[in-house]
């Protein structure tokens, strides 16, 4: 998926940003007193195996975005779409645990757990969520709100509560009628793969000057992009063990269920551009995810 042209200005800055905000972190442990760096040189190496491995940037590019669409400050902006980058990071080192998803590879290459072993992959993704933190609060300006944003989706409410209800309801999922399993993966897909998207767009318009109003906008649309994008994923994986909404709908009727969701995320385009937000980056993006199914 090709999510947007002219976007590699901010891809170039995140990445400069993500290496210098990590290599800044890495540098103060070392100095503070008492550790030996040699002692931990595992980790590090740990934590950097998946961070620097490929992948598509797409959270903190829709955080730097909703920042230009709604005014904040970009080089402020950067600290928050490392920080979501780091947690994503963590997300996928533990999702791969045997205890979890069991995956042997990730982006083409050995998950950490294989690379490296199950505790330094379990504490790698720990480090990463605190750095996460910390980088927010080294933020050039702390936003309070930005970091609620960030944490209250990332954690029980969405990220880690849709992790939890894939794993304690994978019978009901294959047991129930269609409707109700269709209803209980919609709701996972709430939590495991939309949170970290609310936080995105959300996080990001919540650096501006925004109202109760657009923060909401900004919420509804990473709600369904993480959705659409959650499908688009079970679609290009059809033939995966994991759950998947094909395999509990017919094609016609997923595909019915992402153009449901593409609706609502036209709706929420057309309410930022009548309130005179730029939305045309984002719109390529919702375009790009709905692709796969216009193949
Ligand atoms: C372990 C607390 C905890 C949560 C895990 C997000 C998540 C919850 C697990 C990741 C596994 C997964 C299949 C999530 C669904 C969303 C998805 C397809 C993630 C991969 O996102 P991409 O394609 O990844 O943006 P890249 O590799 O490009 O960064």
């Amino acid at each position: 998926m090709e999510f947007w042209q002219g976007y590699t200005e901010q891809l170039g800055l995140f990445e400069l940003e993500l290496k210098s905000a990590v290599e800044t972190k890495f540098e103060q442990y070392i100095c503070s007193d008492s550790f030996s760096p040699t002692l931990y040189s595992k980790l590090f190496d740990a934590v950097k195996y998946l961070l620097y491995s490929g992948g598509k940037r797409l959270r903190p590019m829709l955080l730097l975005e909703f920042a230009r669409i709604f005014g904040a400050d970009i080089v402020n902006a950067l600290s928050y779409a490392v920080a979501l980058e780091l947690i994503h990071t963590y997300s996928l080192i533990h999702d791969d645990l045997p205890c979890m998803d069991n995956a042997l590879m990730r982006r083409g290459m050995q998950s950490v757990h294989i690379r490296f072993s199950e505790p330094v992959a379990l504490l790698a993704g720990d480090a990463l969520l605190n750095m996460a933190y910390e980088i927010m609060f080294d933020a050039g300006v702390f936003n309070v709100e930005t970091a609620r944003i960030i944490s209250n989706n990332c954690g029980l409410n969405r990220m880690v509560g849709g992790q939890f209800l894939e794993l304690d309801s994978i019978r009901q999922l294959h047991g129930a009628e269609k409707n109700d399993s269709a209803k209980l993966l919609f709701e996972i897909y709430r939590g495991k793969t939309s949170g970290l998207f609310v936080a995105a767009c959300a996080g990001g318009a919540s650096l501006a000057d925004t109202t109760k109003n657009d923060i909401k906008c900004a919420e509804d649309f990473g709600s369904y992009l993480g959705i659409l994008f959650q499908i688009a994923d079970d679609y290009n994986d059809i033939n995966d063990d994991s759950a998947n909404i094909f395999h509990i709908l017919s094609e016609e009727d997923g595909i019915n269920a992402a153009l449901s969701v593409y609706d609502k995320l036209q709706c929420a385009l057309n309410t930022l551009a009548r309130s005179g937000h730029d939305t045309e980056r984002i719109s390529e993006c919702v375009d790009a995810v709905f692709s796969c199914f216009n193949a």
